[in-house]
This record gives structure tokens, sequence and C-alpha cells, in this order.
């Protein structure tokens, strides 16, 4: 509310109208502002110091970078986070004089990070929110799709640079360490890095948009990203927010008939980052060159970095392991990479994690993940502390029989030899012998089967569960469907172990001239299970994805399916580390569709599908070849149960 100081009135009630009207000519008014011009916080009881840098660059740019020091520190380790999300408002989420409360909420890690005493630094990437400079998705390194002099390698490098010479509280040893798009600038950390930089942890970083990351799997692309990319890229600040008339999101892009249509019907075409989706729909140069883990073949890995993988990854569940088989391939790297796999959502690790919907896993996996393997690896690196030892090169989570294990590798892309899950006639699933025959059913794009029952909410953090679940949500509803085949083992009577990457090998026809496949492998539970009832039944998916036809001869150059012609269909599911028990059953789901996270394959060949007419969408009977169609699985790798 404004204060008025009066500065001569005296007045009798009776005239008070008429001279207040009157007066407001002949009297002055000064009106002091509430807001001094600079607000000092009174921050003399807090446990933590709070410094603003504008931090600058080698091009003269300057990247603004919060930086969180525990009061009193001396000879402390920085941990490093690069990000498109804002750092202001991840230190002041919980407004408080705790650093541990302060920073609680961003990455919810303060039992580790903050509580460690470690000076945390924040810094908003080039081009968003307080940072100078422009903004580009997953800005490519230097090279043939950037031309500029700088890229995440050289603004992390010339941060470090500066922290070490402004921090006189620091040891000098940084590391860095970010979910997701933090994880995927943690990544990018490892090219030619700063000698001060100790250790990187990327957790569920995104590295390849296209294989299956953020932005499509397999060539299919993933539509609900696009109020992501509108929130993220029309704006520095994400002022202007995606919109939608429908409730549902299956309505949305259903009326918009295919996603390109639905972006530019959002005025998307001015976003740089939209048109390249438009003028690259294939794996082409474009993606190669973006895709961090195709550059890290290339390098020597000279700082230990731990890659976090979640198994129910429901943004980024390709880039921990591409980045972890890319730099395997140096031999002498081996020593530096540290890989850990967790029942987790993505960034499920950060948090309580004894649940992933209504699976439980009887212990908080995400706590033993921080205290047991991230704490003693940062305290080693960062502090020289080795009371702690340092954690196995691999540690894994085995579901199915709930425990952690060591190994010493990850099993290779292709297993050989492997056990083979053979698809069989009425709607059997074999670990033994071929079937023959096939089966049909009509996939429809004006009922594409949905990955989530309907309604279909928004995705994105602030949707509740149903979007971080999805990838163990039950797949009972999908198995009734006549468009989704579903073939079922018998009760198993003793455990069966899976590790690695599923091989799909599905051959199929189909009456169009493109279609996508998407094949599920699941866990199904005994009929009834006292100690969880909800539980009686309950399909659960172990690994699933998508495949775009059209790419299964070339990533690169996409060719129409001939009509009525059995085609290969070969590729793999994402890594999985499973036991189905006793009394359990597998289950094999194939179909066309999983609508409205994917966009619909209008099944008639064209040019670019992101552009694709009305009068493209079209049904098609698709036929598979049972006696050729199964799916490869890798023997378990020698693993160490941990205690
Ligand atoms: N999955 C999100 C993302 C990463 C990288 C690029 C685009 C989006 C994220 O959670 O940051």
């Amino acid at each position: 509310m404004r204060r008025y100081i009066p500065v001569a009135i005296s007045l009798s009630l009776a005239s008070a109208s008429f001279v207040a009207f009157s007066s407001s000519a002949q009297t002055t008014s000064v009106v002091a502002p509430d807001m001094p011009s600079h607000f000092k916080v009174e921050a003399d009881s807090f446990d933590y110091i709070r410094r603003d840098a504008e931090i600058p660059m080698r091009d003269g740019k300057h990247l603004h970078t919060v930086i969180i020091i525990p009061k009193n520190s001396h000879n402390a380790p920085i941990l490093l986070t690069r990000t498109p999300y804002n750092a202001d408002a991840m230190v002041t989420r919980r407004s408080s004089g705790h650093m541990s409360s302060a920073l609680h909420g961003y990455d919810n890690m303060t039992d580790v990070i903050e509580d460690g005493g470690y000076i945390r630094v924040i810094q908003d990437v080039r081009g968003k929110y307080g940072s100078e400079g422009d903004y580009v998705m997953n800005r490519p390194l230097r090279g043939p799709f950037n031309h500029t002099d700088t890229d995440h390698s050289t603004d992390t490098w010339d941060t470090i640079e500066w922290l070490v010479h402004n921090i006189p509280e620091s040891n000098g040893k940084i590391g860095i360490i970010g979910v997701s798009y933090d994880g995927f600038t943690a990544l990018e950390a490892l090219f030619n890095p700063h000698p001060a930089l100790k250790v990187s942890v990327p957790m569920n970083p995104l590295a390849d948009g296209w294989n299956g990351d953020d932005w499509f799997h397999n060539g299919a692309f993933r539509q609900q990203m696009l109020p992501y990319i509108y929130n993220q890229d029309a704006t520095r600040s994400n002022t202007k927010k995606w919109w939608s008339n429908t409730y549902d999101d299956y309505d949305l892009y259903m009326n918009g008939v295919s996603a390109g249509a639905v972006g530019q019907q959002h005025g998307m075409d001015q976003i740089g980052f939209f048109r390249q989706l438009i003028a690259h729909p294939a794996f082409d140069s474009f993606w190669k060159d973006m895709a961090v883990n195709i550059q890290l073949e290339k390098i020597n890995l000279t700082v230990p970095t731990m890659l976090v993988h979640s198994f129910w990854d429901q943004e980024d569940i390709y880039g921990a392991i591409a980045s972890y088989r890319a730099l395997e391939k140096h031999q002498g790297n081996k020593d530096n990479i540290f890989l850990v796999m967790g029942p987790w959502h993505h960034g499920g690790e950060s948090n309580d994690a004894d649940t992933l919907g209504a699976i439980r896993f009887g212990s908080d996996t995400g706590l033993y993940f921080r205290k047991r393997i991230l704490e003693p690896f940062l305290a080693h690196y960062l502090k020289d502390d080795t009371t702690q030892p340092l954690p196995s090169h691999i540690t894994t989570w085995r579901s199915g029989e709930n425990i952690w294990e060591t190994a010493s590798d990850i099993p290779p892309e292709k297993c050989s030899p492997c056990n083979k899950l053979y698809v069989s006639a009425n709607n059997g699933l074999s670990l033994s012998k071929k079937s023959s025959g096939t089966a049909e059913y009509i996939s429809d794009p004006a009922h594409p089967a949905p990955y989530l029952p309907r309604p279909n909410q928004q995705v994105g953090h602030e949707s509740g569960d149903a979007w971080p679940n999805w990838l163990a949500s039950d797949q009972r509803s999908f198995s009734g469907r006549t468009d989704v085949l579903t073939f079922t083992s018998s009760v198993l009577d003793k455990p069966f172990k899976i590790s690695g990457q599923p091989g799909v090998h599905l051959t199929a026809s189909t009456t169009g001239t493109d279609g996508d496949f998407v094949v599920k492998l699941i866990d199904v539970w005994p009929e009834e299970v006292p100690a969880q009832p909800e539980m009686g039944g309950y399909q659960f998916m172990v690994s699933c994805d998508i495949f775009r036809g059209r790419y299964r001869n070339s990533l690169e150059h996409p060719e129409a399916i001939p009509s009525g012609k059995m085609q290969l269909y070969a590729f793999n599911l994402p890594i999985t580390n499973h036991t189905f028990l006793p009394g359990h059953k597998i289950m094999v789901q194939i179909q066309s569709a999983w609508f409205p996270l994917y966009d619909r394959n209008p099944q008639t060949y064209v040019e670019n599908i992101f552009l694709a007419p009305a009068t493209a969408y079209k049904p098609a009977k698709i036929t598979v070849d049972l006696a050729n169609t199964w799916i490869d699985l890798s023997k378990p790798t020698a693993s160490t149960p941990l205690q």
C-alpha cells in the first residue's frame, strides 16, 4: 500500500471533499518509495555465504553464476552444475539461512553435497536466464555445426579457471555434477578438461537425442517434448509458456494431425531448434555430430567419471549407457569409468527411492546410491579422503530379486551366445523352440494405442506421478487391445535371470508402406500377491522401446516398406538386469503406436513424417512371422551381490 505524506493541510470536515478535490492542484505530495536502491540481506546468522559472479568467457560474454560457500570453510572442494534451468531459482527455492535447506529441492542430494562441506556453484548456461550470449539446445561442440569459438567444454574450462583463482575458501579441486541436461553439460566438460576438474558425475545425461534420449527413439519423434522446447527456446527466461486448449494431450495431438503441424500451430517455426528438427528427421550428420557418445569415442578419459543410469528413465534412457560403451572402447580409460545402474525413473536417484510407482524395492535405493556410492567417490577424488573404499567400477541393481550387485563390465550390445525368447502360436512364448505361422493385428492411426491410459497429461515435472513412473506402469489394459499382440510364457518354476540389452529380431509385413513397432518385455506377477494385493497379475515392463520401420536398413537413409513383404526389424531395447522369479511369467507385447508420447506413423510412406498430410494416415494390417521373430537375451555376466 502506498503512503502519502501531506505537506500542509488543515480542513474542516464540512469542506473536506471540496478542498480535497481542489487541493490536489495546490499541495505537493512526496511519494517515498518503499524499496531501497539496494537491499542488503541480513545474513549474519546464515551458515553459508552467497556470492553472485558474472564470469567472463573467452569471447567476452559473461555467465551468471551463484556461489554458495559454507561459512568458515577453507580448503573445501567445489561442486559445479551448469544448467539451463535458472541458477537463481535453484538456490532460492526454499529461503533459509541453512545451506542444505536452501539448496534442497534442486537436486535433493543435500545429504551428500551440502552436508559434505562442498562449495556449491550453479551456473546458467550461455543464453539462459542471467547469462549472456545465445542459447542453442544441446549446443554442439565446436566443429561443422558450431563455427564459433565456444561450446560447453570451453565455457566449463573458462568457468573453472575463474573459480580456482577467485574462491579463496576452496582447495582448487572441482567436480561437475548434474542430472539430465545438467548431466549433458557434465559430459561435455570431459572434452579438453581443465586440470582442476577432478571428477564428473553425469546423471541420466542426454547424449544421443535421435537414438534413444529426449527427442526421438529409433527415429520415432517424442512429440510431447514440444512444450519443453517451446518453454526453453522461445524466451531466455521461459516467460512464454506452452498452451493447450485440450485437457487430454491425446486430443491435442490427434487434432493437430502431425507433430510438425502442432508445432507450427504454436508458432514454433520461429524457434531454431524446431526448424532443425523438421529439417533433420533422420539420423544424419546433424544428429551424429551432436551425439556426445559418438564424440566421446575419440577421447582419452583423464577425469574419473561416474555415469548414473536409471533402468526406467522416461527421458534419457540411452545416454549414460551409450557414453559408457563409448568411453570403454579405449582400454586406457577403464580405470576412470564408473557406472551405476539403479531402479529409478529420470533423476530418481537423488530422491527417496524405495518404490517406483507400484513397484516396491524394500529399501531406499536412492539413499544407498548417494551414501554408499556417490559420497565415497566424491570424497576420494575431491577431498583425498580414502577412509571409505572407492565403489566398484560397475554397481547395478538387480530388479526382481531387489539386490545390489557389482560386476566387472556390462554385457556387449550384441550377445553371443544368447538365450532366445521365441514368440509362438496361440500367444505363447518359449525359451526353447521356434514356432511356425503368423499373428496379425490392425494398426489404425485414427485410434492409436496410448502409452498410458487416457487422459494423457502434458509431460514434465509438474504433471504428477504418471509421467515419471510410466515405464513401470501396469500394461494389463494394453494386453486386452485388439491392436496389441501378446505372447506369454508358462509359469516359471525357477528364476530366469537376464542382463544387458535385449535384441529384438522382429519379422513382419504391413499392408502400408511405413510403420512403427513397439516391443515390450514384461514380467507378469502371480495372479495373487498376498503382501501387496494390487500387484496380482501386474504386467511390469522390464525393457521396451519403439522403432520406426523406414529406418530398418539405414538410420540415415529411410526407405519405404514394400507393402505385404516380410521385413526384418532388428533393434536393441534398453539395458536391463532382471530376474523373473518363480511363479511369474514372461510376456512380450508388440504394437504399432505409443501415442501421444510418440508421433503417429501415417503408415503411408511420406518424405517427412513431421509434415505428413491427414490423407496419409491409413489403417494397415500387420502380420508377424512367428518362425522368425524372437528376442535375444544376454546370459548374465558374473556378478557379486553386495551386502
Ligand atoms: N530430459 C530433459 C532434457 C535433457 C536434455 C535436453 C532436453 C531435455 C531434462 O530433464 O533436463
